[in-house]
């Protein structure tokens, strides 16, 4: 790949992969849309022009660091999109799978100490596999203080004790393949827990040979070693007097950074994974995966990256030096000998870096999780707004049609870091059995392995939290805390309750404890909407096409959704992306309505119909 230079125009930028992501992560964090680039006004326009231009604003040494962020990718992915290659998609388990996350504190309390646990989630395998399920993904189980609920280990080969043992672990995962199922375990890390074996040695004696384990380094004048600051609010260093040296952690203070660069530290973390694999696990799922390679000497972050994404130092450490040798390492090392699945959380990483990642040829990741889909261009989690779903159809349909047949798209909404995505595109719920039916109808007939969210099939919405001693996230309370500095407990409150992660982390129905909480935290399950899933998932099972098949826009008129799926069979899906009622694009002519029964002339709101072709 050409290298990229201040006198590069911005277009050949755009072309680079690393330039192409960067860029469209600035249109939408500006709302700008791609046109903008394409105008050749602007395209043409050489880097060090634009430099001049947006001098005062941007400063000179954000494109310079752009630059170096752009040439650290020295390989551009193997296109195999529909317009470029034939290439038919090479089948997998993973592929025809429709996934299940289970966030463990909330799912099941199997002994009534409010707290969910692994003997629960035995006692719903039964309900799992009825609902068509095929493989469960289990948030952390283990060993943990619970800063971060478990993200935070201490014993990467032990079960939190407030989940259960390993022999309830053994039993559930023998349950959960006398079933056919597959479990997929959360792999955490990027960092430990500062309770762990590793880091109290490395603190407490500095000739244990732990201490390079993590990114402990001297002060500057007496400061942290740099501007870096935390996802969970402040200074991403911790200070320890005793050795008069600081300690890196992205997240809380007490989930320490691990420094991917030793060997010996990779060796011991291939260890422990290949642990899991032998007892059985089919596969991880890899917590923040894409910030394991931090840059050579930790360099200060760039201060207008820093305001536009909120994070001080990220283009030092979200796409990092050595990503893509240490997942070579880790796939050939411990996922090729076990056969196993990986999927990777890799927040901030575009559809370009995505394929470096998960292209079969690469030998890397099978899958990741981006997450652009789920704010619109312009909000973060934390805004008062609602979600035009007009631009999940253009989100969705961009990576449709540019994502090869080399990578496979990974399906979701809701996980157990984010409100409800029902709640966000409406949050008065009288039309949210609609729009859940919408957002599955959509979620099972795209191409891409779905990821269903423990209460999606549930019909749950957000909470109506009162105030901030409901919530024990840290990242809420964290925040909470320091908007105070700046504004009201209430208005303070407010921000937090609309993006706070505690809405997808409440009880679940189903448990005794559940009903103790206060009217404005309990929710019921609608069966109206498991069923749904149950019949959307066994549509998806017997019509492989739903899988495998092409996929095609038919139109994305305003409010509209409509494409089409096809390979043995052809499959039609309108999709109404409003609560105004409209006529149908589609008339279906040739076609028999699958879903919902009976639906003819104007759509109702949010409706959405599937068709498939009479042979
Ligand atoms: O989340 C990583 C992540 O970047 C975010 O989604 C994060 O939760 C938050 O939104 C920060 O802005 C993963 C886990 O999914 C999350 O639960 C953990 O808290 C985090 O890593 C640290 O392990
Ligand atoms: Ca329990």
């Amino acid at each position: 790949m050409p290298q990229i230079t201040m006198d590069s125009t911005v277009r050949e930028l755009y072309e680079t992969p690393v330039g192409h992501d960067v860029i469209e992560k600035v249109l939408l964090q500006l709302n700008l849309s791609e046109k903008w680039i394409l105008n050749p006004l602007i395209g043409n326009r050489k880097i060090r022009t634009l430099s001049k231009l947006t001098g005062k604003q941007m400063g000179t040494e954000f494109w310079q660091t752009l630059i170096t962020l752009v040439n650290s990718e020295p390989d551009v992915p193997d296109d195999r999109t529909a317009e470029k290659s034939t290439t038919a998609v090479k089948p997998a388990w993973w592929k025809e799978a429709v996934i299940y996350q289970i966030y463990p504190r909330s799912f099941c309390d199997s002994n009534g100490d409010g707290i969910g646990d692994l003997k629960g989630i035995l006692s719903k395998l039964d309900y799992l596999q009825s609902l068509g399920i095929d493989a469960l993904w289990l948030s952390p189980i283990y060993d943990s203080p619970n800063d971060d609920n478990g993200y935070d280990i201490r014993d990467y080969r032990k079960i939190m004790t407030e989940f259960g043992t390993m022999e309830d672990f053994d039993e559930l995962l023998d349950g959960i393949h006398k079933r056919g199922m597959k479990l997929i375990m959360d792999l955490v890390v990027n960092h430990t827990s500062d309770e762990h074996e590793w880091f109290r040695k490395a603190l407490n004696d500095p000739d244990s040979g732990y201490e390079d384990y993590y990114f402990f380094r001297k002060g500057k004048d007496g400061k942290e070693p740099n501007n870096w600051n935390s996802f969970f609010g402040g200074t991403a260093w911790n200070y320890y007097p005793e050795r008069d040296l600081w300690a890196l952690h992205l997240f809380s203070k007490k989930q320490m950074d691990l420094n991917w660069d030793n060997p010996k530290l990779r060796a011991d973390i291939i260890d422990m994974i290949n642990w899991w694999l032998d007892k059985g696990v089919d596969g991880f799922r890899m917590d923040v995966i894409n910030y394991i390679s931090k840059a050579e000497g930790l360099p200060e972050g760039n201060e207008t990256v820093g305001k536009m994404m909120l994070f001080y130092g990220i283009e030092h450490y979200y796409y990092g030096p050595h990503l893509h040798e240490y997942l070579h390492e880790i796939r050939k090392k411990a996922f090729d000998p076990h056969n196993a699945f990986s999927v990777g959380e890799t927040p901030g990483i575009g559809r370009e870096m995505a394929k470096l990642i998960t292209g079969e040829e690469r030998e890397e990741l099978d899958m990741v999780f981006s997450f652009d889909q789920l704010e619109t261009p312009g909000h973060i989690r934390f805004d008062d707004y609602e979600y035009d779903l007009n631009y999940y159809r253009d989100y969705i349909t961009d990576w449709m049609e540019h994502y090869g047949s080399n990578c496979w798209m990974s399906l979701f909404y809701n996980n157990h870091d984010n409100p409800r995505m029902v709640s966000k595109v409406r949050k008065d719920p009288s039309l949210r059995q609609e729009i859940e039916t919408l957002l599955a109808v959509m979620q099972f007939t795209l191409k891409g392995t779905p990821f269903v969210f423990q209460g999606d099939e549930m019909g749950l919405i957000n909470y109506d939290f009162h105030s901030i001693s409901e919530l024990s996230d840290v990242e809420s309370r964290n925040r909470y805390a320091e908007l105070l500095e700046s504004r009201s407990e209430e208005e303070a409150f407010k921000i937090i309750r609309n993006g706070t992660r505690d809405h997808s982390r409440v009880l679940l129905p189903w448990n005794e404890k559940a009903k103790e909480l206060p009217d404005h935290l309990r929710q019921e399950a609608d069966p109206v909407i498991t069923e749904l899933y149950r019949k959307l998932i066994a549509l998806r099972k017997a019509h492989p096409t739903l899988i495998y098949g092409d996929f095609r826009l038919l139109s994305r008129r305003k409010n509209t959704f409509v494409y089409e799926r096809t390979g043995e069979e052809s499959f039609v899906i309108e999709c109404n992306l409003s609560e105004e009622p409209r006529k149908p694009v589609f008339q279906g002519k040739g076609y028999t309505l699958l879903m919902p029964k009976s639906a003819f002339g104007v759509m109702k709101p949010y409706e959405a119909r599937i068709y498939r072709k009479l042979k």
